[in-house]
């Protein structure tokens, strides 16, 4: 069949082309539910069903609130409001401090469970994302399925409840998944958006703060439907091309992508020591956490890596990176250090450390894997699969090798590459190396190799 290679587009009223689908996208919306506060619910189980508020650093009622379970919010209480108001309409609610690390983390695993049904994940907040399944619907169903599945996975491995909006724009999904908080599911099919806005207040829509929606209100519009009822033009001439948008979105049309980003080219961790130092032992256990901390990630992210590379900074500022490719993509703590120490073995020439770090690239999907498996690996992988799961359900230092322990070391998971932002910036280890010592105008001499090294050497 012979294909138009041109992109085939539509002109909007506006005079704007967007691409034309000829099927429609499914883009989902994913918020959790009173994120911060439902974590503390999850981890403190006698909290559960009471008004717990999170804000500030300590009960001192100083601050503003960040999360309120929806049991506060029965009291009035809500996010950016004063700790001390909250604290007087409900004086039996339990504050707690904002712990931003493990709220950090639990999002990484959220993130990590959207991965599964799409690549094109676009976080844009510490606890939303939206997706594009437009070409995950034979995988796994159109996107009301796919959106109970998400739902479904991070109430049973996360403990947390989702709020999830399905449409064709991310106009749509948005305003879907905040219509029925929580544990909500609202799905709009493909035709039906504008006559779904219709009914809605106008502030639900982008761009339509209070201002806005005051000076709207002056030609009578209260709903998104009463905006879609205006000529385009009356709203291009009372505000410009904000009304022209305003005109679009009011009938569901966002030409907006979902970003998905580059995906992300390595997993690092690396270590500072808080003095100089040049035994190895040190070092050795410094790089036993950090492979255990990048493993995790990989297996979080559901892919292997076989590229490990060492980063090393010397008292000097010298900093090298050497890196080696494994016979086999690993997701596990073991080949990684072993990797990594040989690597560290030749390089240690009795000068003083300031800095170690481990890095993971070349990553594959581990579906595609498994012609080569190692016979004790799928023995190995669920004692590290297990490892995760008891981390994840009572926090990080739960699970510790023998080795580390009284390590001081920092906690794995400290740096997600994975993130969007961290993703735009790129996270390669030898750019790191680089623009750390550009920024702290050294010079260097950061020098890069490639070592061969026999796995069992
Ligand atoms: N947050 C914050 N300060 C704010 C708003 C939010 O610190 N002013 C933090 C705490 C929230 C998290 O971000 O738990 C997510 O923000 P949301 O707006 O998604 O709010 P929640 O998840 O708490 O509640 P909802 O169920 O309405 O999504
Ligand atoms: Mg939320």
């Amino acid at each position: 069949m012979l294909t138009d290679p041109r992109p085939p587009t539509r002109r909007l009223d506006s005079g704007a082309t967007i691409p034309r689908v000829t099927t429609p996208r499914t883009i989902l919306h994913v918020d959790l539910d009173a994120f911060f506060a439902a974590v503390e619910q999850r981890d403190r189980p006698e909290l559960r069903g009471k008004p717990v508020v999170v804000g500030g650093g300590g009960p001192h009622l100083r601050g503003v609130v960040s999360a309120a379970s929806y049991e506060a919010r029965k009291f009035g209480i809500h996010s950016a409001m004063p700790l001390r108001t909250a604290g007087a309409l409900c004086p039996h609610a339990v504050f707690l401090p904002v712990d931003g690390r493990k709220y950090g983390r639990v999002s990484r695993e959220v993130m990590a469970i959207l991965r599964r049904y799409t690549p094109l994940v676009e976080p844009v907040s510490i606890d939303e994302a939206f997706l594009d399944v437009t070409g995950s619907r034979q995988l796994f169903g159109d996107g009301e399925a796919i959106a109970r599945q998400i739902k479904a996975t991070i109430r049973e491995e996360l403990g947390l409840t989702a709020s999830v909006g399905v449409g064709t724009t991310k106009l749509v999904a948005k305003i879907g998944s905040d219509l029925r908080k929580p544990d909500g599911l609202v799905v709009v099919p493909p035709g039906e958006e504008a006559a779904f806005l219709a009914p809605l207040p106008i502030t639900r829509l982008w761009g339509v703060g209070q201002k806005t929606a005051d000076s709207l209100a002056s030609f009578g519009v209260r709903t998104i439907g009463d905006l879609a009822a205006l000529p385009g033009d009356a709203l291009e001439r009372r505000y410009g091309k904000v009304g022209v948008a305003l005109s679009e979105r009011s009938v569901g049309i966002d030409p907006d992508v979902v970003d998905g980003g580059d995906p992300a080219k390595s997993v690092s961790h690396e270590h500072t020591f808080d003095v100089d130092t040049s035994e190895r032992e040190v070092i050795e256990r410094s790089l036993l956490g950090m492979a255990d901390g990048v493993a995790g990630r990989l297996r979080g992210s559901g892919i292997k890596a076989s590229t490990i590379a060492l980063k090393l900074r010397d008292s000097n500022f010298r900093t090298i990176t050497r890196q080696t490719t494994l016979p086999e993509p690993t997701d596990l703590t073991e080949p990684i250090y072993r990797a990594a120490t040989q690597l560290l073995r030749k390089e240690l020439k009795g000068q003083r450390i300031r800095l170690v770090g481990v890095a993971a690239s070349n990553f594959r999907e581990k579906e595609q894997l498994g012609l080569f498996t190692a016979p004790d690996e799928p023995r190995r992988h669920q004692v590290a699969e297990a490892a995760d799961t008891i981390r994840k359900r009572f926090g990080e230092r739960a699970v510790t090798r023998a080795r580390l322990v009284g390590a001081h070391l920092p906690t794995p998971f400290e740096r997600d590459p994975m993130t969007a932002v961290e993703r735009r910036h790129g996270t390669e280890i030898a750019r790191q190396a680089r623009d750390e010592d550009e920024a702290s105008g050294r010079d260097s001499q950061a020098d890069t190799e490639d070592v061969e090294i026999p796995l069992d050497a």
